[in-house]
């Protein structure tokens, strides 16, 4: 391997480490939800702050998409709300990377609602979910997946289809979920529960049920099927980047590939 091979891998390496999945993540943009005008996911978020500073919904956008366990080796999702038409329908999960999907929530799931999944050594998992009040409160249940890993995104799945965490994954690349990082300062109450701080291991995943690449076949309210999962960490994938960051990472990549095609030429002749 010579050493320009060896930069130009160096190089896209730290655009990948910024970048995780290869995308470039961008703060979303959110549109008039089409459920009124006092139904927006910040107006939602607010209505849940006890106190602290309001989560900001734009500039908290954190861009992460890949998950895995913390040292619990299990994990809690509560469900927080869902305000869409398709509600009843609409079905919540994680996928590992070979696009496997294990549904955590149900249409008849909604708020307050409570999900585990317990990741064992042998790459198992276990997923259990009961449902409280208000609302729906479904019975418990309970079930095995065989060799599910520890590496998941989540997913939404529609009627009309399936949005995933990761951009690339979707219809476009669109983007059809935002996701929030606890920040150790805002205590929030999900209906139906005890207040308390949301912590840094928690993250809010707020998903857009209608592709958003179609133009206006979206309102991108993003409160469509909102869940809290604790106990997860993020892998790759990192907070929105400095552009400034991103394109001298870009640059170094790109200029050591334009050396290594020199140096193949060289080579060559
Ligand atoms: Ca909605
Ligand atoms: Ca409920
Ligand atoms: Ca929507």
């Amino acid at each position: 391997m010579n050493r320009f091979f060896t930069s130009t891998t160096v190089g896209l390496l730290a655009l990948g480490t910024i970048f995780g999945s290869g995308e470039v993540a961008s703060a979303v943009s959110f549109g008039t939800s089409i459920d009124g005008p006092d139904k927006s996911l910040q107006k939602l978020l607010d209505d849940l702050t006890v106190s602290g500073p309001k989560i900001d919904t734009v500039n908290a956008q954190t861009g992460f998409d890949l998950f895995t366990n913390t040292a619990t080796g299990g994990s809690v999702g509560t469900f927080m709300f869902e305000v869409a038409g398709f509600a009843p329908t609409n079905k919540f999960g994680i996928y590992n990377q070979k696009g496997e999907k294990v549904e955590l929530f149900g249409g008849i799931n909604d708020q307050s609602d409570r999900t585990t999944v317990d990741f064992l050594a042998n790459g198992d998992i276990w997923v259990t979910t009961k449902g409280f009040a208000p609302g729906n409160a479904p019975p418990l249940s309970e079930k095995e997946y065989k060799g599910f890993g520890n590496v998941f995104g989540f997913y939404l799945e529609t009627l009309r289809g399936t949005f995933y965490t990761e951009n690339s994954r979707n219809p476009n690349g669109s983007q059809q979920a935002v996701v929030y990082q606890g920040n150790n300062q805002t205590t929030l109450q999900i209906a139906g529960r005890q207040p308390g701080l949301f912590t840094d291991n928690e993250f809010i995943i707020a998903f857009e049920d209608l592709l958003r690449s179609v133009p206006g076949g979206s309102d991108s309210d993003f409160q469509d099927l909102v869940v809290m999962f604790e106990s997860i960490k993020p892998v790759s994938a990192v907070a929105v980047p400095e552009p400034g960051i991103a394109t001298s990472l870009l640059a170094f990549g790109l200029g050591s590939a334009w050396m290594l095609k020199g140096q193949r030429k060289k080579l060559e002749s």
